[in-house]
């Protein structure tokens, strides 16, 4: 049977022995074609023509082989992210660690189990190619087994009706910025200038988005007294950013300003695009949303004016719902939220605005209710732009306090810590997660699942398998954003965090001198926590994980620049029961 399905061509065979389990064949066609996004045209990549790219809908237990052909004139590999890839190390996508790039006119086949249920998405994992469009949602339908925490919201029954109506009829809200340079000629730059690349030209919802520009005199009023204190004498950009000269925020070395190209740091022109638009019908009660950070660089803060979130689920697994009103998003977290749909019938703004301190930026689409009467006034924020509370009542999500549904609880004790340093590394754009830099190089490297010493020891993790890890990660010197560290395959727990130098030699000690810094109980369980920002001193976390998945996987900040500047680390977790790569996977095969 053979479906044309949201812009995927898909080939479905269901097992009748299985009923909830399938197989499902996807082919995504990579191309490198000029758009125009946020009335700016550019060269993107697309797949299968569409920018974001198309939605991958699963069932939890599917089969997946996802094909990619590329059409593009260079390499890319596409990584599927917060799969675990339990079994499949070498369908995670990463060049250099489990794969060989997929060379121009070449394909190759991912094949993985959904295990898992919920919100992840794809996205491009060569170079700095994410920030070239290549991303799109994936959602997996939970299986009847899973347990559902819509309690914690209402025991009304046609309340958890329509609840669960809405979550089987969720979609996915593609959140992220956009760069009027391509990641090639971000990178060409960085070298030439020696400086991290900090800024965005627009914020996107679902592709959509402008380009806008404030005056001189609006940018100095919005510039906080965060902002304030890190630019000392110097002001923001006209594209309301720190400037490229910020040694504060470049930290002290060498650099050649004249090597900065337009837009890059300052150049504002406005341009328009398209807004998004989601009309919802009330008689729904909710409408629940997948939305996903595909972001590169910014932290992005979302709220939709009047209205409550409930947040039920992140980084695609059910927690305890909590109630609030704006979330500050890290680059590829996800948060699935049931938005309450009791307001007058109306427009209100959806707004989302920059929730990293270098930059202010932001963008807005609109809830529309279908119904009559429509509202005859501008809805009320819940956030300002510079993404502060715009009233005494706002409630943000706690990302910390949030507790995973069901309650899952880390080991007791560590089997093996290591100590991880993120700092700059001889330039402003390279950097540590560890004791040295996983240069962009590495990429083209035999893979480490292939070959566990392809790379420098100094950037390798070995793990025995069944084994608790504890990675402490020493975030050093200010002025340093929050980095959202992900890690490859199982979620891993963030449970401890703080200011200043961990100076402990294991987390048991470090527990006793300063127990409420952490927490065992009920911690956090995702893909990517982020480390506390480095804004009056150095800070840390402790991330623990379980080593249940042999295979080589990789450990970085999900800021692209950051990641391509070398802040990664490989984990080559069981190697004591390392696995037997498949023949069709070994060497420079493409998986057939
Ligand atoms: C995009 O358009 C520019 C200007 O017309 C052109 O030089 C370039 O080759 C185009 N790029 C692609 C990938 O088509
Ligand atoms: C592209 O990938 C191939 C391996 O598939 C590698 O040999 C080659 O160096 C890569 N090319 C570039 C420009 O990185
Ligand atoms: C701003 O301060 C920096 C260092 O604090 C100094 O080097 C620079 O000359 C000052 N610039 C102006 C225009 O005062
Ligand atoms: C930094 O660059 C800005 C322009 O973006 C300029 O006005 C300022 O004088 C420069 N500061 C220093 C210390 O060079
Ligand atoms: C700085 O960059 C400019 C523009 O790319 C280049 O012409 C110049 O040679 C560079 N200067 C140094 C000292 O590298
Ligand atoms: C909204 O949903 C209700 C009940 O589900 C249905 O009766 C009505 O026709 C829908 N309205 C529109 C405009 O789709
Ligand atoms: C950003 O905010 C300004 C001020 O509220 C607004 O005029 C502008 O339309 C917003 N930008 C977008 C892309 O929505
Ligand atoms: C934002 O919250 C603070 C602290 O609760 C409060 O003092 C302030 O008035 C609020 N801002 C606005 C605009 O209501
Ligand atoms: C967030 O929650 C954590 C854990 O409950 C708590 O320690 C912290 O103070 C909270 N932060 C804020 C800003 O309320
Ligand atoms: C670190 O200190 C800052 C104030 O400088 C505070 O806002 C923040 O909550 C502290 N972080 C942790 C993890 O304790
Ligand atoms: C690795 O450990 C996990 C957890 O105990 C176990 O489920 C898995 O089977 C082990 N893998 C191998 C290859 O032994
Ligand atoms: C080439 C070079 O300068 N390498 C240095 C980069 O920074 C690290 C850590 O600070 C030094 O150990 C290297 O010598
Ligand atoms: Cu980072």
């Amino acid at each position: 049977m053979t479906l044309s399905l949201g812009g995927w061509s898909l080939l479905v065979l269901c097992f009748s022995q299985w009923v909830h389990a399938g197989n499902v064949q996807v082919t995504a066609v990579l191309t490198w074609a000029n758009r125009t996004i946020a009335g700016v045209s550019r060269p993107i990549i697309l797949t299968n023509g569409q920018y974001p790219g198309p939605t991958l809908w699963l069932n939890q237990g599917d089969n997946v082989n996802f094909k990619v052909i590329n059409r593009c004139p260079f390499n890319v590999t596409v990584h599927f992210h917060g799969i675990e890839q339990f079994r499949t190390p070498w369908s995670d996508g990463v060049p250099g660690v489990s794969q060989v790039p997929i060379q121009e006119g070449r394909s190759f086949l991912y094949r993985w189990t959904a295990d898992q249920y919920g919100s992840y998405f794809y996205h491009a994992h060569h170079r700095g190619q994410l920030e070239d469009g290549l991303y799109g949602p994936i959602y997996i339908s939970p299986s009847s087994f899973e347990a559902k925490p819509f309690g914690f919201i209402t025991s009304n029954t046609a309340q958890l009706q329509a609840i669960r109506t809405a979550e089987q009829n969720t979609s996915p809200v593609v959140l992220s910025e956009w760069r009027l340079l391509t990641s090639e000629q971000i990178w060409v730059a960085e070298e030439a200038s020696g400086v991290d690349s900090y800024c965005a030209n627009a914020l996107l919802i679902n592709g959509k988005g402008s380009v806008t520009c404030f005056s001189r005199a609006q940018i100095n009023s919005l510039t906080t007294p965060n902002q304030k204190a890190v630019l000392g004498n110097e002001t923001l950009t006209d594209i309301a950013c720190f400037p490229a000269n910020l040694t504060a925020a470049q930290g002290n070395f060498p650099h050649n300003y004249s090597a900065l190209p337009p837009t890059m740091f300052s150049g504002c022109t406005p341009s328009r695009g398209p807004q998004e638009l989601f009309t919802i019908n009330s008689s729904a009660q909710y409408v629940s949303w997948d939305l996903i950070s595909a972001a590169g660089l910014l932290h992005l803060t979302f709220s939709v004016d009047e209205h409550d979130m409930w947040v039920y689920a992140i980084d695609g697994r059910y927690v305890q719902p909590v109630r609030i009103n704006a979330i500050n998003i890290p680059n590829s977290n996800r948060y699935s939220v049931l938005v309450p749909l009791n307001k007058p019938a109306g427009d209100y703004t959806i707004r989302m605005v920059s929730g990293s301190a270098q930059q202010i930026l932001n963008t807005t689409a609109i809830l529309r209710y279908n119904a009559t009467p429509q509202l005859k006034r501008a809805s009320n924020p819940w956030i300002t732009l510079t993404g502060g509370n715009a009233t005494a009542n706002t409630i943000f999500l706690n990302d910390t306090s949030v507790i995973p549904f069901p309650v899952v609880t880390p080991g007791a004790t560590a089997d093996a810590t290591y100590f991880l340093t993120i700092g700059h590394y001889n330039a402003s754009y390279r950097w540590t997660l560890g004791n040295s830099s996983f240069g962009l190089e590495l990429e083209e490297s035999q893979p480490l699942l292939f070959n566990q010493n392809a790379i420098p020891s100094d950037l390798v993790i070995r793990t025995k398998n069944n084994t608790w890890v504890d990675l402490v990660i020493q975030v050093n010197a200010p002025i340093q954003p929050s980095h959202p560290i992900h890690k490859h395959s199982n979620k891993h727990f963030l449970i401890g965090q703080g200011n200043g130098t961990f100076t402990w030699p294991s987390v048991a000690e470090a527990m006793q001198a300063i127990p409420g810094s952490f927490n065992l109980v009920n911690p956090p369980y995702k893909d990517t926590t982020s480390t506390p920002a480095a804004v009056r001193g150095p800070a840390w976390s402790v991330i623990r994980y379980h080593v249940v998945n042999p295979g080589a996987f990789l450990m970085h900040c999900h800021i692209q620049v950051h990641q391509s500047g070398g802040m990664a680390l490989a984990l080559l977790d069981g190697v004591d029961v390392w696995p037997t790569i498949p023949p069709n996977y070994q060497g420079d095969r493409s998986g057939f």
